[in-house]
């Protein structure tokens, strides 16, 4: 098979597999080569400044772009829907470069009120210290959206579902309201990946990833992507990566995700079930108060989550009646779920968030954005489900005693 033949019209684990790449091109290496290299050959002196003029196609230097690089590029926005993507060294090399890119003193950006943590520490203390304010708004209610967004709002920026409690935005709703006054929306996608939610399809500008997460799937990497029109990545790329943040993605990195993509919609498939069965256990335990999980018909925002999502993802926080002490101790019963921060591995993962992934809130924020001291999250793994069910209920029997 060419490239050629592996249009936009494959599915989606076909083009995860093939899209962009002909091996024939590459001496038949059925895998695409990593070029482990920083820096590229001029033909001659007049091509290299053709090159940085932007007159001549060609690579030029590591932080503009690599080949293994552009492969997973076109991968990601095949995937995602998207014209063209951006990799980049972090999830939070991804944020920070596409909203430097986007912003100037005296803009406003409007964001949800639940983040992760570095994201609200970025617009806390990144955004806010270089003259630009951020406004947070509960966009789970767009019709609050309707009257905070001014003439200054530049960028709205939300996750869904959202990390950690799992809250959802109604993104066509959300960028409804957006684009009659021109403003850019950036829709975090790390929780469903492409495979169960494509923000462009429903009106977003930009979608962001933590690539650290499903999308890599291995635990083994630290990365991140923007995916969207040529026209704002290319901002992206040449302003916000290029000369503020430097957030390249290494070459092997790069490899690394392409090789956890060929997966992506089998781990997909496996993450949601385990999930949905996880979630229906914990849901009737009777040392649980409260639970939050797409998937489950109690869930307050279900009747979305069906008409969003493909499928109710891998993620499931809750709290226990005897809130954080509860979970604390539930926490250390556990035996094969490791306790860890990050999510979409192999491994199934817990981790407390107040204390943890958004220790960067204080207190009070917290309160007030829903982010309570008993929560506890899960990251569903794909281990054998028998296993990691009979790990929670051993833990969960133990929190009493
Ligand atoms: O820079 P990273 O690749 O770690 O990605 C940042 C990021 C961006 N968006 C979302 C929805 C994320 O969850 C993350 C990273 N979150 C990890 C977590 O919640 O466990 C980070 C561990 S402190």
């Amino acid at each position: 098979m060419s490239e050629f033949s592996k249009s936009d019209t494959s599915g989606f684990a076909t083009r995860a597999i093939h899209k962009g790449y002909n091996p024939m091109s590459h001496n038949g290496a059925l895998v695409p080569p990593v070029y482990m290299t920083s820096t590229y050959a001029f033909p001659d002196t007049a091509s290299g400044g053709d090159r940085f003029a932007g007159d001549q196609d060609g690579y030029i230097y590591g932080r503009l772009g690599n080949p293994t690089q552009a492969l997973l590029e076109e991968r990601l926005a095949s995937l995602e829907g998207g014209e063209t993507a951006l990799a980049t060294a972090s999830g939070m090399g991804a944020i920070t470069s596409a909203i430097w890119s986007l912003v100037q003193p005296g803009d406003e950006v409007i964001a949800d009120k639940t983040l992760y943590g570095c994201t609200f520490a970025f617009f806390k203390h990144g955004l806010s210290k270089f003259g630009v304010s951020v406004r947070y708004v509960d966009l789970t209610r767009p019709e609050l959206l309707a009257k905070a967004i001014s003439d200054k709002t530049r960028v709205i920026y939300f996750e869904t579902p959202s990390n950690p409690n799992n809250r959802l935005v109604d993104i066509a709703a959300i960028t409804d309201i957006a684009h009659l006054r021109d403003v850019v929306v950036i829709v975090d996608n790390t929780y469903c990946t492409p495979y169960l939610q494509q923000p462009l399809s429903l009106g977003a500008d930009l979608v962001v990833h933590s690539a650290t997460k499903y999308l890599g799937g291995h635990g083994d990497l630290v990365a991140g992507a923007v995916v969207g029109s040529r026209e704002l990545i290319d901002t992206i790329r040449y302003v916000g990566l290029k000369d503020m943040t430097g957030a390249v993605i290494a070459p092997m990195d790069a490899f690394l995700i392409m090789r956890g993509l060929k997966t992506l919609e089998l781990r997909m498939d496996r993450h949601c079930s385990s999930a949905m069965a996880v979630a229906k256990q914990i849901e009737q335990h009777s040392e649980v108060e409260v639970i939050y999980y797409p998937g489950l018909e109690n869930f307050s925002q279900h009747e979305l989550a069906k008409r969003q999502m493909k499928d109710y993802g891998g993620m499931i926080a809750f709290e226990l009646k005897g809130g954080i002490e509860a979970g604390i101790k539930f926490m250390d019963k556990l035996q094969l779920i490791t306790r860890a921060v990050s999510l979409g591995d192999a491994e199934t993962l817990v981790q407390h968030p107040a204390s943890m992934t958004h220790s960067p809130y204080t207190p009070e924020e917290r309160a007030e954005f829903g982010i309570s001291d008993g929560l506890v999250r899960l990251s569903v793994g794909l281990e054998t489900l028998s296993d990691i069910q009979s790990d929670i209920e051993c833990a969960l029997a133990s929190v009493n005693k």
